[in-house]
């Protein structure tokens, strides 16, 4: 009754837009910062019953990644750390879309029911609230936590600015029952990457190797966060630009890991003088990370590093790790049951990457675009690792390899000590507490990249000869209604509506090497269209003619 009439109230607070959709989408709810505060304060209802309903500690994220910063926008992180269950997305879309209140009310009625979900118990409900550094940001979050509030026995934790990635990580600590503060993200990040600095080894000259990284921060919170991470860091000297200081820049423009990646092009901010050196850039809310190289400026060129190659890097080290563990190994139990490495990527991994992944004899499996599909995956194997050509992905370790790696350490530290076997135990182990395991983070990612760079005695140019990009284009086409895609086959093949299929099959047919898929984004109004090819022009030529049949 109480509970009821605190919903009711403090929902006519937070009117809905009339005549206005939202969609839960790939990573939540995103759109114009103006016309979102009543979804957010339903969006904290929600995380607090999901935190009812897990008896455990959940997030709240107030971001827009890579978008405008006048856009803005919420997602929910489990107990995991993890996206929110897939489960539970037709609720969130239901409650978001009620047209008033009352009807509010009763969804959480009937829902609370079906799942069981009982109010004001001995345990309360913990909501841990981050947000970007968009200005909407400030107001969005306390409509979060007024939705929390409005759940008796539900806590709203504020834990500040924050990366997507520190929130999600914090959740997950929380939930282990470990320290989970700025300072211990910061503290596990600097310690494990000293570790496998402090493994590389001695015969590699590191000063092959440049120290100096230059890191684009998209302006928004990465940069800043790098700041402070990076006065713990040895061995490594990072500058940072477009760090989001007054002056700099907007969030997003013409800066950041989409941009990047997407346009191929120089971003704000560097000049003639940053020619071949190492760079980075992070997106707006440090999820996504990519490497590039100043070919030129006068060209606008870059080489660009992206998630698949960066991928492809982690695999390497790590499949090279786990052979040396292997071959030390012979007598081990673990010799009947070998450690399963899998790689996870979309359909718009550049088809040298997964030739390349595939030539070193690794299992490579694909799933729709999305962190929660590539992350659900990645979690079948002892290590898994995912990563989508936009920059986002990371490692995921398996408790019982980890409890054998362990295990491995100690006993090979009692036997012979610094071997080599031992090593690469404790360098997988490091790699399994420097990378976030609960979603992409372009800070861990960033810093396994330099160590493995180090280690190999690599340089961003040798780094990026692995393979050679196949020549790729996207394009994007308005539609009214981007629902009358359907695809399947991790959005390879075209489904509805029927027939296209064979015309993409017909064209693609004309390039050699040509690859193209098109499906529906699961964060705007458009179809997006992707085509590979043996040459920039018939990749570009093979996208159009596809794009032309969409309409
Ligand atoms: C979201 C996804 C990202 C994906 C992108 C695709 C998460 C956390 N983020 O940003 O992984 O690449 O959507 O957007 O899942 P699209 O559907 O508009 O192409
Ligand atoms: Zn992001």
């Amino acid at each position: 009754e109480k509970q009821q009439s605190i919903i009711l109230q403090s929902a006519s607070r937070f009117p809905p837009i009339q005549g206005v959709r939202f969609s839960y989408g790939t990573a939540g709810f995103r759109s114009d910062a103006s016309i979102l505060s009543a979804t957010v304060f339903r969006v904290g209802i929600l995380a607090a019953l999901r935190s009812l309903k897990t008896r455990s500690v959940t997030g709240l994220m107030i971001t827009a990644s890579h978008n405008r910063v006048s856009d803005n926008g919420i997602k929910i992180a489990d107990p995991h750390g993890g996206m929110m269950t897939q489960d539970w997305e037709p609720f969130a879309d239901a409650i978001v879309n009620a047209g008033n209140p009352e009807d509010l009310l009763q969804l959480i009625i009937q829902f609370t029911k079906k799942e069981n979900i009982s109010f004001g118990g001995a345990q309360p409900a913990e909501i841990l609230l981050g947000r970007d550094t968009r200005p909407s940001g400030g107001a969005l979050l306390e409509a979060a936590k007024q939705g929390i509030n409005a759940v008796i026995g539900a806590v709203a934790i504020d834990m500040g600015i924050l990366t997507t990635s520190q929130l999600h990580w914090m959740v997950r600590c929380r939930n282990k029952g470990l320290e989970a503060l700025e300072c211990d993200y910061f503290a596990q990040l600097s310690s494990s990457f000293g570790c496998l600095m402090d493994l590389v080894p001695r015969d590699i000259i590191t000063d092959r190797v440049d120290e100096k990284l230059i890191v684009d921060g998209a302006n928004g919170v990465g940069g800043e966060k790098l700041k402070e991470l990076k006065k713990q860091l040895k061995g490594l000297v990072i500058q940072v630009r477009n760090s989001g200081k007054e002056g700099e820049g907007i969030l997003n423009e013409g800066v950041g890991a989409d941009y990047v990646q997407k346009e191929k092009v120089v971003p704000c901010g560097f000049g003639p003088n940053d020619v071949g050196i190492r760079c980075a850039s992070l997106d707006g809310d440090a999820d996504r990370l990519v490497y590039f190289r100043v070919l030129s400026t006068s060209s606008n060129s870059i080489d660009l590093v992206d998630g698949d190659k960066i991928l492809s890097l982690f695999a390497l080290f790590i499949k090279e790790q786990l052979s040396i563990l292997n071959k030390n190994g012979k007598e081990e139990s673990n010799n009947n049951n070998p450690v399963r490495l899998g790689i996870v990527q979309t359909a718009y991994a550049n088809g040298a990457s997964t030739d390349y992944l595939r030539l070193l004899g690794l299992e490579v499996v694909f799933t729709p675009t999305g962190v929660k599909y590539l992350h659900e995956k990645a979690a079948e194997y002892d290590v898994g690792i995912y990563f989508e050509a936009n920059g986002h992905g990371t490692v995921l370790f398996s408790e019982q390899l980890l409890c054998w790696l362990e295990a491995r350490k100690n006993e090979l530290a009692s036997a012979s000590a610094g071997c080599e076997c031992q090593k690469a135990a404790l360098r997988l182990l490091a790699i399994s507490r420097l990378i976030n395991q609960a979603v992409g983070d372009a800070l861990s990612g960033l810093l396994l990249v330099e160590a493995i760079l180090q280690h190999m005695g690599w340089s961003i140019e040798k780094w990026s000869e692995l393979y050679k990009d196949l020549p790729s284009k996207q394009l994007k086409v308005k539609v009214m209604d981007r629902t009358a895609v359907s695809t399947t086959n991790a959005e390879t093949v075209v489904v509805e509506p029927s027939g296209l299929q064979e015309v993409i099959n017909t064209e693609t047919a004309k390039y050699p090497k040509g690859r193209c898929f098109i499906r529906p984004s699961g964060t705007e109004d458009v179809i997006r269209v992707y085509a590979e090819a043996s040459t920039q022009e018939a990749a570009d030529n093979l996208a159009q003619s596809v794009a032309r049949h969409v309409d």
